[in-house]
């Protein structure tokens, strides 16, 4: 299997944790030259570079999270002066005002060296034709992964998102071997190609790499099947950077986090106490490298757990699972903690139904109730209330089998449900809106 930078990749993990360390008391020291939210939080925990002793006492450092980030609106992370920045990205801010992150001429450099391991590591070569249909603009996908093809040699088709038809004719005619995209957008792709009477046997798609949402193994299947491909998984976030924290090798068994430049750690998000390699919690993530903005133990929200055994491509950076969803879009239906991804799981194992799927939380009284709406195979699809009804049912008793919770169960015509050609929503809350809305 090859491996971009063999030096970095599987460096020994006691020479690793040295340059974690020696790093991350750089970046202290840098962080708090430079950001003046750094040196009052640091200063107020009575830490400095000379403090740390050891690893360990990363535990004492302050978070940083999301408010944080919100509250410095835009440049006030910013440790180098705007005329050294060379490029600004953003959060989309669906939940208040955006993120603003930007990039030194080094950030830069290091994110296309980490985006060449991750697309390395998910198989692309120099000769590989990359289709990338993330958005380009201030989404960090679509000029993320680009530069990362540039620097392996390989062909760039810079299509950005949407325009489905086109990306089928570019796809077929430009011979792409590799597509990168949201996981979601490759199922809708998939299901384009057949509307268009195409095989996946009429195009060169080799690999996928996909991202930037959570998706079940089962989703993987669904899509490797379908496009005839093999589909790895790579995680990032703006606040740290942007695609490249973190990828699958060919192994499949989990994300290997670049841990040269980030140091990765699971928390309970409860009591923010640090927890054990395989224990699942909040992902927490320092940098080790970034200039123009260090984040210093940043709560990410995600929920996942950390892998330390080794993986067989050779790689010794430590793995984190798919992440499960996030704190903050973990739904809690009468009292029951569920993740969209738990229902996902259960919903693809259905062989009448498709994986498209919207949840819809309402409140009646003081009662939370959930509908999950499914679309229904067109095979299965049929005029015939009773066969519906017996299906509905099926879906309904697995759900309760699995997540100990009772929902009401929407069959819904095929290819009914919206597609997104970025990140797909599945989840409409409309508790909120019952509760206190005027
Ligand atoms: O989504 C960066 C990215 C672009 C990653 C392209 C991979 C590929 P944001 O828009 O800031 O950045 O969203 C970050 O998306 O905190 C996770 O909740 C979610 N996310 C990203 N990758 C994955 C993944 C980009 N592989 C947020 N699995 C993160 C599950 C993911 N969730």
């Amino acid at each position: 299997m090859l491996i971009w930078d063999k030096t970095a990749e599987t460096m020994p993990r006691d020479r690793l944790r040295k340059v974690q360390f020696d790093r991350l008391k750089h970046i202290l020291g840098y962080a708090s030259e430079k950001v003046p939210f750094y040196r009052e939080s640091l200063k107020r925990h009575g830490i400095t570079p000379r403090s740390l002793t050891s690893m360990d006492d990363l535990s004492l450092i302050p978070f940083t999270n999301k408010a944080d980030m919100q509250a410095s609106y835009p440049y006030d992370m910013f440790a180098i002066p705007l005329e050294d920045v060379v490029r600004i990205h953003s959060s989309s801010g669906t939940t208040g005002k955006p993120t603003v992150v930007g990039y030194s001429r080094n950030d830069l450099n290091v994110w296309s060296d980490l985006i060449a391991r991750l697309l390395t590591a998910g198989g692309v070569t120099r000769k590989d034709i990359v289709q990338i249909a993330f958005g380009y603009g201030l989404f960090t996908g679509g000029f993320g992964l680009h530069y990362g093809v540039e620097k392996i040699g390989a062909t760039v088709i810079p299509v950005s998102s949407g325009n489905t038809d086109r990306q089928l004719m570019i796809m077929k005619d430009f011979h792409s071997t590799a597509l990168v995209c949201t996981p979601s957008y490759a199922l809708y792709l998939s299901e384009a190609l057949e509307e268009a009477h195409m095989r996946p046997e009429d195009l060169r798609l080799r690999v996928g790499l996909f991202g930037a949402e959570p998706w079940t193994e089962n989703m993987r299947r669904e899509i490797e099947k379908k496009l005839r491909i093999s589909a790895t998984d790579n995680y990032g976030l703006s606040e740290v950077m942007g695609p490249g924290v973190s990828m699958e090798c060919l192994c499949k068994n989990g994300m290997h986090i670049n841990e040269d430049h980030f140091i990765a750690e699971i928390i309970d998000p409860e009591t923010g106490n640090v927890l054990p390699y395989g224990e699942t919690g909040e992902l927490v993530i320092t940098t080790l490298t970034k200039e123009a903005i260090p984040v210093i133990r940043y709560r990410t929200r995600d929920i996942a757990s950390l892998i330390d055994t080794p993986c067989d491509c050779g790689r010794t950076f430590i793995r984190m699972t798919k992440p499960q969803g996030r704190t903050d879009d973990m739904l809690i239906i009468r009292g029951v903690n569920v993740f969209p991804s738990q229902i996902e799981t259960v919903l693809i194992e259905i062989e009448e139904t498709d994986p498209h799927y919207q949840l819809v939380i309402t409140r009646e009284g003081a009662m939370d109730e959930l509908e999950i709406r499914v679309e229904v195979n067109e095979s299965f699809f049929s005029d015939e209330m009773k066969k519906m009804r017996e299906i509905e049912e099926k879906i309904r008793q697995k759900v309760r089998n699995a997540l100990g919770i009772s929902a009401h169960i929407k069959l819904v015509e095929p290819k009914s449900i919206e597609r997104s050609i970025g990140k797909a929503k599945r989840v409409i809350d409309m508790r909120a809106f019952h509760q206190g809305a005027p």
